[in-house]
């Protein structure tokens, strides 16, 4: 075996990653022309740049397979306890570079690819990403995947294959447009369907009772198509699954339509049926309650729980034997996470499965559903809480209604034993809500699982004593916290390889499986060397950037201005407009003041408005017009941009977060459950503004109050400002310089083809007194930005809080998120075992 290393300086190789293998560098080649050939079917004077892409993508795969199948006959064999993780989300963003990564190819391919005359990082930006998600929850399901791979978990992602996710944005004249997200329009390389674990899910139809015994009969069946892609845990050999559904029209089933005649009309028909799993629903922290999403739910949970019992009806011990199959032994060999209340029907349908199916007991089948599944509630806000009214639920699913009212029944006794006589909280645990005539699915969930937990200390502790207050009364057993956390590999090797190989030069690779070793990096915040390398690759980040607001937006950056972010879904609580404000603010200044020295700032937004959300989109229009106007105005020059970011996402995500040198993470107390963008930018050396909500909590004791900006009311100052009675007005009247932005608003300034265009934000500040309090935390961000600004006046000041920042962000690894759930929840044990790689035999 040689080396060939003639190349390296040409390519982007970093050390972290070895050094390529001759051997592997010629496989690699051979098979990506086989692929080339055989199933791009091209030679290489016609083939684009796609099918290069594409020959990569098919390449690349091959390395996993391997390892893929081997891990499921070692997970057969050890027959362990699995986990299932559902979720209506699976946020993956691009697979390309992260499974080179977490197989170890990354340089071999590099090479191959660079001696071929091909450029890698061109070919990776053809891959589409797989955007099935909204914002945080989705991500969070796709980090956990890659950390339960790692800790070598045997678990299973269950979710929908949407044929389109989250909308592509575009801007056109300042305002937010949604296009269709075609992502399967070149094929998925990445998938593989397995039409033989079909399952059929069922809809609507009658209950009748036949000796005792109930029926769900005269229903539409719908199929449940998996299509399953690899998860390959960081350099350990295990490679778990995630299986999305995808509905399929029923064929053999309900083919009584055939026999009346309309063959055509009824073939075509069909397609309507496979609506189902058309479409991601867009919104984020917002529940709208229509009835295809009821059905997407029921679709998801459906097929899932019959795969997982099928699953542990074939296991090891019934391999082979007529034994009996035991189903109360099912909880110490299966555990369900339900991502938020969207998969909360489980409960009902795990019911029903075995009632109805298997033939337990209620009493049996209660206590296995209860030991089988846990809840993870992500918000406080009261429009994303799902409630779906009682007559939906009885034409849709009628049998999983009566269950539901059993199991209400069964609740609500306990309730009474507890409290005797106290009728208002009888009326206010119901899971059915008689007077709105819903479902609480919230409550559903928490009945039915026996652990419900928050994604942050902060959030967790807030269900306990508001939003669930009752249900911790009742069995504060069952109430936990697991603070959210992120995947290093994604967040820092795979975006920011360069800070990868500057951390390895001091404190070597343990890091990337065990992040709190980060903690180390303290050792050298005088280290002058360390800090300018920390500074450089901040800056040449921050030039890549540069060079992409000019081709893509014609705006001049300066790159030692500083980089002021904020990227996240577009809501009023996450309060994007007070930092619109606060620019507002610094461009007053300038132009009150045009000599006077400032800290240059490129202000950068980025995020996706729900398309029904008005306010959100004027939000958007609102931040696009300010730019309009500071970034033409010659007298600020470079002192002052703002950029809104096109179809913020996944894959932008990974080239923005590298070169932030400020975090805005500024939503009103109380009501951001835990953020996880705030912990991507902290390891990648931002320094965090922000408020005392969410995770922001953690990373303020985890890091010092002296290296992070914390401004503004707490909870309990909230809390109390609405006892007292806010009154937006005071404070508009209070503060010159608000008072004035928001006239600039009003009046016209940043509009004046449409002076009136922002009337709707100003009533909202104004007359509908400021629901997210924006303006009584106005004077204290402003005041925070001062400090921020004279900071960054001292690079290698703020470049050492930068690093506390990294050496303080171990904690917010999703591995030790994961390694929580399963010894607190799941009762699994993670471990750092590699499984033997398939060029090693059989074990
Ligand atoms: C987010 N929630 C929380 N919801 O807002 C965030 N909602 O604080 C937290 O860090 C994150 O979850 C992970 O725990 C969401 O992202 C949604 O996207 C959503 C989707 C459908 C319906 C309602």
């Amino acid at each position: 075996t040689g080396t060939s290393v003639s190349k390296q300086k040409a390519s982007k190789q970093i050390s972290i990653r070895g050094i390529p293998m001759l051997e592997n560098v010629q496989a690699v080649k051979k098979t990506f022309n086989r692929h080339l050939h055989f199933t791009v079917v091209k030679d290489r004077d016609v083939a684009t740049e796609r099918d290069y892409y594409s020959s990569l993508a098919y390449t690349v795969p091959d390395h996993p397979i391997g390892r893929w199948i081997r891990t499921h006959q070692h997970h057969f064999e050890t027959d362990g306890k699995r986990v299932y993780y559902l979720s209506m989300e699976f946020y993956m963003g691009r697979t390309l570079s992260n499974c080179m990564i977490n197989l170890g190819i990354e340089n071999d391919v590099d090479e191959a690819l660079y001696e071929m005359g091909l450029n890698i990082e061109e070919l990776e930006e053809l891959e589409m990403d797989a955007a099935l998600g909204n914002g945080g929850l989705g991500r969070l399901a796709a980090c956990f995947l890659d950390s339960m791979a790692t800790l070598g978990l045997p678990s299973y992602g269950y979710g929908l294959r949407y044929d389109y996710g989250i909308f592509t944005q575009k801007i056109e004249d300042g305002s937010q447009m949604e296009y269709p997200d075609d992502w399967l329009r070149y094929g998925n390389p990445w998938e593989i369907s397995r039409p033989e674990f079909l399952v059929p899910v069922q809809f609507y139809g009658k209950v009748v009772e036949e000796n005792g015994k109930k029926k769900w009969i005269e229903t539409e069946i719908i199929q449940a198509m998996p299509f399953d892609t690899p998860i390959p845990g960081f350099n350990n050999n295990v490679v778990n699954t995630l299986r999305l559904w995808s509905a399929k029209a029923p064929g053999k089933f309900n083919f009584q339509l055939f026999n009346a005649g309309d063959y055509i009309r009824a073939v075509a028909e069909q397609s309507l049926t496979e609506n189902i799993t058309r479409v991601l629903y867009p919104n984020d922290n917002f529940d709208e309650g229509k009835i295809l999403r009821l059905k997407q739910e029921y679709f998801l949970v459906s097929a899932s729980l019959q795969d997982i019992l099928r699953r542990y009806k074939h296991s090891k011990i019934y391999s082979n034997t007529s034994k009996p199959v035991d189903f109360t032994r099912f909880p110490e060999k299966a555990a369900v996470q339900l991502n938020d209340t969207h998969p909360a029907l489980s409960v009902a349908e795990l019911m029903r499965l075995l009632i109805d199916e298997e033939e337990l007991t209620w009493d049996q089948a209660f206590d296995i559903t209860k030991k089988t599944i846990a809840y993870t509630n992500h918000t406080l806000l009261p429009e994303a809480l799902e409630r779906w009214p009682i007559d939906m639920f009885q034409k849709l699913l009628p049998r999983h209604l009566e269950i539901i009212t059993e199991i209400n029944l069964h609740h609500l006794d306990l309730v009474r034993q507890k409290w005797p006589g106290d009728e208002e909280r009888l009326k206010r645990m119901s899971v059915v809500e008689d007077e709105h005539k819903v479902v609480n699915m919230g409550y559903l969930s928490i009945v039915g699982s026996h652990a419900v937990n928050g994604v942050a200390k902060l959030h967790s502790d807030l269900l306990k004593t508001t939003l669930f207050k009752d249900f911790y009364e009742l069995n504060p057993e069952k109430f936990q916290n697991k603070t959210n956390g992120i995947t290093p590999r994604r967040w820092v090797l795979l975006c920011n390889p360069d800070l990868s190989d500057v951390i390895a030069s001091k404190i070597g690779e343990s890091w990337i499986t065990n992040l709190s070793q980060l903690s180390q990096l303290r050792n050298y915040v005088n280290d002058e060397q360390f800090v300018r390398d920390v500074q450089r690759v901040k800056l040449e980040n921050k030039q890549r950037l540069v060079d992409m607001f000019k081709t893509e937006y014609g705006v001049n950056v300066n790159p030692t201005s500083m980089f002021d972010v904020q990227i996240k879904r577009i809501h009023e609580y996450k309060r994007q407009l007070l930092n619109c404000l606060h620019v507002i603010t610094l461009y007053n200044r300038i132009k009150d003041n045009p000599s006077k020295e400032t800290v240059p700032r490129t202000v950068i937004f980025g995020g996706k408005a729900a398309p029904g959300y008005l306010t959100a989109k004027l939000i958007i229009k609102l931040i696009c017009n300010v730019g309009r106007t500071i970034n033409n105005d010659p007298a600020i020059g470079d002192r002052l941009k703002v950029i809104f970011l096109e179809n913020y996402r996944v894959s932008l995500a990974e080239k923005i977060i590298p070169a932030i040198d400020l975090s805005e993470q500024i939503s009103l107390a109380g009501l951001e459950a835990s953020g996880t963008g705030n912990m991507k930018m902290m390891l990648n050396g931002a320094l965090t503004i922000g408020t005392l909500d969410g995770a922001n909590v953690e990373m303020d004791e985890e890091v010092g109050r002296d290296n992070i900006f914390i401004f503004g009311m707490t909870v309990e100052d909230v809390d109390a400002l609405r006892k007292k009675g806010y009154k937006s007005k005071e404070f508009y009247e209070r503060e010159p310089e608000l008072k004035r932005a928001l006239d600039q608003i009003r009046d016209g300034f940043f509009s004046p083809e449409d002076p009136n265009l922002f009337a709707d934000i100003i009533k909202h500040l104004l007359e509908w007194n400021d629901h997210y309090m924006l303006l009584a935390d106005y004077a204290e961000y402003v005041k925070a930005q001062e400090r921020v600004d004279q900071l960054y006046k001292n690079s290698t000041e703020w470049t050492k809080k930068c690093i506390l920042n990294i050496a303080a962000s171990g904690k917010f690894s999703s591995d030790r998120t994961i390694a929580e759930y399963a010894k607190e929840i799941w009762g699994v044990t993670p471990s750092d075992k590699k499984l033997p790689s398939p060029e090693e035999g059989r074990p």
